[in-house]
């Protein structure tokens, strides 16, 4: 077994609604160990390197605008492939369509609130997490 790292947010929604220990409940339920983690209010500079292949698209200024309404809990976790296995644990990227039994499924709200509101962001591959990694805990 090879340990990896990922870089898990739990977004401002999360927060608000005080999900941060039942989310990280579910991710060390799992197995998966958290190595670090802080509070962060990001600024526009993190959240813009953070999501810069979403540059350009409809839903980005939104999006930079909700990550940045609150404080984050940045987590590095670490397991046996957890990149893939917090993206399962995660769900689908819209709440409304995620899987009961993932966070965003069971979690997610789904009053008509925008799509970025799904609690939680996972790194998305071994080069993401390294690169995210490097962001959030520099
Ligand atoms: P994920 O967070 O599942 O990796 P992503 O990287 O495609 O999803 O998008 C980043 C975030 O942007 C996502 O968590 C929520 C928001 N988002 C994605 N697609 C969207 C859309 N069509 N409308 C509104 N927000 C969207
Ligand atoms: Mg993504």
């Amino acid at each position: 077994m090879t340990a990896e790292e990922t870089l898990i947010l739990v977004k401002p929604d999360g927060v608000a609604r005080n999900l941060t220990g039942e989310i990280l409940r579910r991710v060390e339920a799992k197995g998966y160990r958290i190595v670090d983690l802080k509070l962060v209010n990001a600024d526009r500079t993190l959240l813009a390197e953070h999501y810069a292949e979403h540059e350009g698209k409809p839903f980005y200024e939104p999006l930079l605008e909700f990550m940045g309404s609150g404080p984050i809990v940045a987590v590095r976790a670490s397991g046996n492939r957890v990149i893939e296995g917090f993206r399962a644990l995660a769900g689908a990227t819209d709440p409304t369509t995620a899987a009961p039994g993932t966070i965003r499924g069971d979690l997610g709200r789904d009053w008509g609130l925008a799509v970025q509101q799904n609690l939680v962001h996972g790194s998305d591959s071994t080069l993401s997490a390294e690169r995210e990694l490097g962001l959030w805990f520099a």
